[in-house]
């Protein structure tokens, strides 16, 4: 495959593009760097802010998840005015807007994740319905079933990826919302995600790399 994902052995900052690439029919190689090399510090050295995941292209060279996803988003969808991004300028705005919204609630996640565990997850939770729940709201008012009108876009597995991981940090935290419990359930049943999802390599994969989650 053209494509290389070059990241630590985890879910991570990945599973969403992971995701799209899947459920697009894509084919990439996986290139997993034990963290004990990454110490080593000479990829880091490579690495244009000294930060993974890297993403190839052929010769084309990437960093920054949400980036990448847009490279993504941009590249693939049933046709290419049916995009990942959202059918006109103003759609692909909602949906980078939808995507910003994501990667605050995964940076919030992050820091409690690796930074204040044992003492934070306990209002995280408590925070979380507060977080959901706009979601919940956008979901229930647009009828088109996704983030973004009628169809998928990037922004949309991102929000997958954080409604999966959120159910293992706190089972049961989408029962409350009707339109995102569905919305969780009707993405995961998309035959190629249910696959990747079923898939050894997405099940034995930790999501996060100390270990807790
Ligand atoms: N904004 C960056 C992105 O979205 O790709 C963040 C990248 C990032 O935080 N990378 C972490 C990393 O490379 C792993 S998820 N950590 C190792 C290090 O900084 O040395």
């Amino acid at each position: 495959p053209a494509y290389v994902i070059t990241y630590f052995g985890v879910r991570g900052r990945c599973e969403t593009m992971r995701m799209l690439l899947a459920d697009q029919g894509q084919e990439w190689k996986e290139n997993v760097i034990p963290f004990d090399i990454w110490m080593k510090g000479d990829l880091k050295a490579t690495c244009v802010f000294g930060q993974l995941p890297k993403f190839e292209d052929g010769d084309f060279t990437l960093y920054q998840s949400n980036a990448i996803l847009r490279y993504l988003a941009r590249a693939h969808g049933k046709r290419r005015l049916r995009s990942l991004y959202g059918k006109d300028d103003k759609q692909a705005a909602l949906t980078d807007m939808m995507n910003d919204s994501c990667e605050d609630l995964r940076l919030k996640y992050a820091r409690m994740i690796y930074q204040d565990y044992e003492n934070g997850k306990a209002k995280y939770i408590e925070d979380l319905p507060g977080d959901l729940s706009k979601f919940e709201k956008i979901l229930s008012d647009n009828k088109g079933g996704f983030l973004v009108g009628d169809q998928i876009s990037y922004a949309d597995y991102h929000l997958l990826d954080l409604l999966l991981i959120h159910q293992v940090l706190s089972p049961g935290c989408v029962d409350s919302f009707p339109a995102l419990k569905s919305y969780a359930e009707r993405l995961s049943a998309r035959p190629k995600i249910k696959d990747f999802l079923e898939s050894e390599a997405h099940k034995s994969r930790p999501i996060n790399g100390n270990g807790k989650q």
